[in-house]
């Protein structure tokens, strides 16, 4: 748990995610010492910690109360939560701000060889993901029977592979599903950074106060960027 008196703040250690986030942070005038291979950074003007994970990790952290705050995509943040709900584990946050990075859409992309009419060409097909439960959930709402097939990596080249009919994955662009003769077809999720806090009520006084003198700085910084 975090008993810790200073706050601990979860930000991605390498990844789409790290350089904006530690970017809001000094702008919000967080002196931070980084050092590259460590875990922990220090800030050297504030109580806080940095604790720098793989993206993966940071809704666990957050809802075991590991961390008090993270930055995460809303992406991962969603099939976290609906992951550790299914393994009964707690899965509560609560979203401080959505903020302006890290946007992309989970799209349903297919050969683009396919005759696709809509998502009920899936019927009894497999689709090649990093986000089953999103993808599961996205199929119920729909009332497909397809399986999602779980790859951590390379999902764009599952079909070629004969792995999978067709694919789940992140897009922003559209130039790799381009690259690998798949088309996006159904957009089931859209995403952007979100600055969570955990949700347990276990913050101190102390805590919660930094977070409240913090929050409309970070306003402030969104704002002068519209
Ligand atoms: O090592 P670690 O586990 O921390 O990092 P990671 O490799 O899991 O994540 P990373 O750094 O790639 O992405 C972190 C977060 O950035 C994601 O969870 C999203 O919230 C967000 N994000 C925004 C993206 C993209 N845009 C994105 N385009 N994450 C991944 N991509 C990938 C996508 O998976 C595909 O391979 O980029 C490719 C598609 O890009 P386009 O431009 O060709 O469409
Ligand atoms: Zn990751």
């Amino acid at each position: 748990m975090s008993n810790s008196k200073r706050l601990r703040i979860a930000v991605q250690k390498s990844g789409r995610l790290s350089d904006d986030s530690i970017a809001l942070l000094k702008a919000i005038g967080i002196k931070l010492n980084i050092r590259d291979r460590l875990l922990i950074a220090h800030s050297t003007n504030q109580p806080i910690d940095l604790l720098r994970v793989r993206d993966d990790d940071i809704p666990g952290l957050v809802m075991d109360g590991v961390v008090d705050l993270g930055f995460i995509g809303e992406n991962e943040l969603e099939e976290k939560m609906l992951e550790r709900k299914a393994a009964g584990k707690p899965f509560e946050y609560e979203v401080l701000r959505r903020l302006d990075y890290g946007g992309c859409r989970l799209s349903i992309a297919v050969p683009n060889e396919m005759d696709y009419q809509g998502i009920q060409s899936l019927e009894g097909k497999k689709v090649a993901t990093t986000y089953p439960y999103l993808l599961e959930r996205y199929f119920k709402e729909q009332g497909i029977n397809a399986k999602a097939v779980m790859l951590q990596g390379s999902v764009e080249v599952a079909p070629r592979a004969g792995v999978a009919d067709a694919i789940c994955d992140l897009v922003s662009t559209g130039a790799t599903l381009e690259a690998n003769g798949l088309v996006e077809k159904d957009v089931i999720f859209r995403s952007k950074a979100v600055l969570i806090k955990r949700a347990d009520g276990e913050l101190s006084d102390e805590k919660e106060t930094l977070v409240n003198r913090l929050m409309p700085r970070v306003d402030g910084v969104l704002l002068a960027k519209e």
